[in-house]
């Protein structure tokens, strides 16, 4: 990129670490770094110095609002006090279909915990919530108990009460230990998530549907602004049959049977990798990582797939690649002229920062600065190909090295979160949200960029910004 080279970023770097007293600086220190194009350049998934203001969530987080809460004919228990719950209700927008209360439970269970329930224990509350719920709500599938911070700080026992309560209730109940305060960041709570549902689901069940060679899972696609629904389209239009969606508008029968597909595809990594690994392992499932953002990746994924399967689907592939490539073109032919050369920076969770970088140069984008907030090693790896050299990486960034970073690369756009999105629009920046789409979506598949190209361009160049002057 014109005007970054390796050592204008590591110079930018330092002077954001002149403001940390010494221990927070050395600490930080290998978190930033110039993309060297080839390794994964920073330290990460580590804890976050304690007084830097991080915008990681906890295992809770990662248990109950990105892996099981999607599941829709579940109950999912937010088993604590109730402000977990409440706010892990309904922001990720990991959109539902069905009927909410006969075939969804998109809503909030929580036990609520009271003084008296930290002192005495809570099992007898869980156990009588688990009733209520099968009660209120008989033809949920099943219930899961996702524990917050003093469920475990006490040393309640969910599991055992799980176990007799699904004995008693004739439903599955699957206990969750997911307390946030375990780990580091959300990223555990995936892990742990992914590790119950191979314990307490996996082959669990009968599904009636019979097998086909086009058997595929769709992993680590949680419907946010309805993206699983544009997915499931473009991996049926190429003649696959979608047999489970995980979690995303997810059903307990299905993501059972998904040790009886024929591959498993793998959109966020991050998040489910482990799965992926264990039904290798277990049932020799292999396993694709793909990218549906933007038509260059789609199109490479498309064909990716393809290669895994017969000359039916290959065909299919080439044919479908045919009908959208003008749609597509037709897209960047309308807003490419008004992105051309506009600059980037992003910063989400552990997927996005690289998979989103071929949507914004299909755009006519370039991306100069781009991190995680709880990204591991091999997801940083992944990253640097993906990056023009010497564009700053950031792991875990604080706010303030954010704001410092944005005053020096000038991006034209912020592609992050809510909690980044008032601070760069008061400097002036166009911002867009870029965990739940700002209200919009989907952005995966050919659905989605049209979408996704109508967002950044209405973010960019609204006439807003020529309006108000920034103090800051
Ligand atoms: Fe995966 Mo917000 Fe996903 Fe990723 Fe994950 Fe989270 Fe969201 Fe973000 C997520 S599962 S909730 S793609 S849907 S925890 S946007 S890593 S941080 S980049």
């Amino acid at each position: 990129v014109e005007g970054i080279t390796k050592e204008s970023t590591q110079e930018m770097i330092d002077k954001v670490l002149e403001v940390y007293p010494e221990k927070g600086r050395k600490k930080r220190a290998p978190h930033l770094a110039p993309n060297d194009g080839v390794s994964s350049c920073v330290k990460s998934n580590r804890k976050t110095v304690p007084g830097v203001m991080s915008a990681r969530g906890c295992a809770y987080a990662g248990a109950k609002g990105v892996v099981w809460g999607p599941i829709r004919d579940m109950v999912h228990i937010s088993h604590g006090p109730v402000g977990c719950g409440w706010y892990s209700w309904g922001t990720r927008r990991n959109l539902m279909s069905g009927i909410n209360g006969v075939t969804n439970f998109g809503m909030q269970f929580t036990s609520d915990f009271q003084e008296k329930d930290i002192v005495y224990g809570g099992d007898k509350k869980l156990k009588q919530l688990l009733e209520e719920a099968k009660g209120l709500f008989p033809l949920a599938k099943g219930i899961s108990v996702l524990s917050e911070c003093p469920v475990g700080l006490i040393g309640d026992d969910i599991n055992a009460v799980a176990k007799q309560s699904a004995k008693e209730l004739d439903i599955p109940v699957i206990p969750c230990n997911c307390e946030g305060f375990r780990g580091v960041s959300q990223s555990l709570g995936h892990h742990i998530s992914n590790d119950t549902i191979r314990d307490f689901i996996i082959g669990t069940r009968e599904f009636a549907e019979p097998e086909s060679p086009y058997d595929i899972a769709l992993i680590g696609d949680y419907n946010i602004g309805g993206d699983v629904w544009s997915a499931k389209a473009l991996l049926e239009e190429i003649g696959l049959n979608v047999k489970a969606t995980w979690t995303g508008d997810g059903e307990l029968d299905r993501i059972a049977a998904t040790h009886t597909v024929k591959l498993n595809l793998i959109h966020c990594y991050r998040s489910m990798n482990y799965m992926c690994r264990v039904m290798e392992e277990k049932y020799g499932i292999p396993w694709l990582e793909f990218n549906f953002f933007g038509p260059s990746k789609i199109k490479e994924s498309l064909r990716a797939i393809g290669e895994r399967f017969d000359d039916r689907i290959k065909e299919n592939v080439e044919k479908v690649i045919a009908k959208y490539d003008p749609i597509m073109q037709a897209v960047i032919d309308e807003y490419r002229p008004r992105l051309e050369g506009k600059k980037v920076m992003i910063y989400v969770g552990g997927l996005r920062p690289r998979h989103t970088v071929g949507a914004y140069e299909d755009l006519g984008m370039v991306v100069v600065g781009t991190g995680y907030e709880f990204a591991h090693g091999d997801d940083y790896e992944r990253t640097s190909p993906e990056m023009p050299v010497d564009t700053v990486i950031f792991d875990d960034a604080s706010e303030f090295e954010l704001e410092k970073f944005a005053h020096q690369i000038k991006p034209d756009l912020v592609a992050s979160g809510i909690k980044e999105k008032y601070v760069f629009q008061k400097m002036g920046l166009p911002f867009r949200q870029m965990h739940s789409w700002d209200y919009s979506g989907p952005y995966h598949g050919y659905q989605g960029f049209p979408i996704f190209a109508r967002d950044i361009d209405m973010a960019v160049n609204s006439p807003t910004w020529s309006l108000i002057k920034s103090p800051f």
